[in-house]
């Protein structure tokens, strides 16, 4: 049954709307305009004798009911708004029109502003945009389809977006790792960016620059080739396909390039490929590629675009929960969680600062014990401290109020170690010897006393050359 009243003002509309194509849920009406009298838009019921309660109280309206207004014309919906308040007090109206502002239209407890051919208009562009994605693909395919073996060349020290994207890609083109593998000229160091290709059981190969030989086929994604130095290998300066996010660079040459710097991730590119070639995208890919968009735009907090949320929707769809909670909380092993809760005996929140210091640990462990030590009542600083190999690693997070955590990182390490980071989260590392040579011993209680210090020191004293 209708419960939805739509309103046109004049022949025009009406006949608009009827095209549009109405719905089971809607009673068309219309309202002639002078000169009207005689056209009959088919479907739809006059509404004679003007606009005025008597009128719309023809209607029987009822409390579930929706009226639109669908015109340009200022008098009419004000003429129109009066009356179904009149008639219909709590029943809401949606006004449709390309050209009245807030400023033409009445007071209305519950009424909403929209466009009417717009609308149409948002869906065309909307589908043009696929059929370009659409194209894009069938180019990939032209001229990829009869390579041998196709390199999909990642930045070194991969991250999720382009290890999503290029997982992507490879999915697009119908092909498996032997004949278009994930390569870089450096592995994927980050702990979490590891644990993502281990949930997934993602290879990316890591090759020297001579090895690009082996390829007749190279495509670049999520990177483009000033990345790989100064004088990249030749090689790279003439490829096949790039796709990426990052600002657009000169100096090499592709077949085909799709950049998008006003898109948070690459991995958003990959997935409107996936939905314009109408493929149904896996949970693993889907999980690969939502984690891309959610690393590269710290979920939406940094150079995100509509198009990432769009994205970021559709694929959440489609994911995998569980996948996903492997990615981001990797199993911690016994003796982090022993390590965790001895630190944790000891806990003490002072001065906004939360700080875990675990012994010698597996790395992972890390961040993901800085993460919990945030949690801590008053914390706003939360820093976890292990020894890796040779060197004191420390990850932290801050609640985001707070000076950058990138900057107090740096501070901390200067003249020791190497760190940074961004707003809220950071890492450092110092070696072992070169904290000896400052603090003497590197015990629990030494690294405790001297990194509370360091830290007390850098979130409290403004950064040089800053007032
Ligand atoms: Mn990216």
């Amino acid at each position: 049954m209708a419960n939805r009243v739509i309103v046109c003002d004049g022949a025009e509309l009406a006949r608009l709307w009827a095209r549009i194509g109405a719905s089971e849920s809607e009673e068309l009406t219309w309202v002639p305009r002078e000169d009207e009298t005689r056209a009959r838009p088919p479907g739809f019921r006059v509404l004679s004798g003007g606009l005025v309660p008597e009128t719309i109280a023809k209607l029987e309206p009822r409390a579930e009911h929706e009226f639109a207004l669908v015109s340009d014309h200022g008098p009419f919906v004000r003429a129109a708004v009066a009356a179904l308040r009149a008639a219909a007090p709590n029943a809401p109206v949606l006004v449709m029109s390309d050209r009245l502002g807030e400023d033409d239209l009445p007071d209305h407890p519950c009424l909403r502003r929209t466009g009417l051919r717009t609308h149409f208009r948002d869906d065309v562009d909307h589908e043009f945009a696929h059929l370009g994605n659409l194209r894009r693909v069938v180019r990939l395919h032209e001229l990829l389809n009869s390579r041998e073996k196709i390199g999909i060349l990642l930045q070194p020290d991969p991250d999720p977006d382009g290890i999503g994207a290029g997982l992507a890609l490879r999915a697009l083109l119908g092909r498996k790792a032997p004949t278009a593998p994930l390569i870089s000229f450096g592995h994927v160091m980050r702990p979490e960016n590891q644990a993502m290709v281990q949930a997934l059981g993602i290879e990316v190969r890591v090759i020297a620059p001579e090895e690009l030989d082996e390829f007749d086929g190279l495509a670049l994604v999520d990177v483009q080739p000033n990345v790989f130095g100064e004088s990249p290998p030749p090689r790279v300066l003439s490829v096949d396909v790039v796709i990426d996010h990052h600002p657009e660079r000169s100096g090499y040459d592709a077949m085909l390039r799709d950049i998008r710097p006003a898109y948070g991730a690459t991995a958003t590119i990959l997935t409107e490929y996936l939905q314009a070639s109408g493929l149904e995208i896996q949970p693993r890919f889907a999980t690969a590629l939502l984690y891309g968009i959610k690393s590269d735009t710290r979920l939406f907090g940094r150079d995100t675009s509509s198009a990432d949320m769009r994205a970021f929707a559709a694929l959440h769809a489609c994911h995998s929960p569980a996948l996903l909670r492997r990615i981001e909380r990797p199993a911690l092993p016994p003796d982090g969680l022993r390590a965790l809760g001895r630190a944790l005996s000891r806990t003490r929140v002072s001065e906004g600062i939360h700080l875990l210091v675990l012994g010698r640990v597996r790395e992972d462990v890390i961040p993901q014990v800085a993460e919990l030590g945030l949690q801590a009542e008053d914390a706003e600083w939360a820093i976890a401290a292990g020894i890796v190999g040779r060197d004191l690693v420390f990850s932290v997070r801050n609640v985001g109020y707070v000076r950058a955590a990138g900057e107090v990182v740096r501070a901390v390490v200067e003249g020791l170690g190497a760190g940074g980071g961004h707003r809220s989260m950071a890492k450092g590392i110092i070696p072992l010897r070169a904290f000896r040579k400052i603090y003497g011993r590197a015990d629990r209680a030494s690294i405790r006393r001297a990194l509370f210090d360091a830290f007390v020191k850098a979130i409290h004293e403004p950064a040089a050359g800053r007032s």
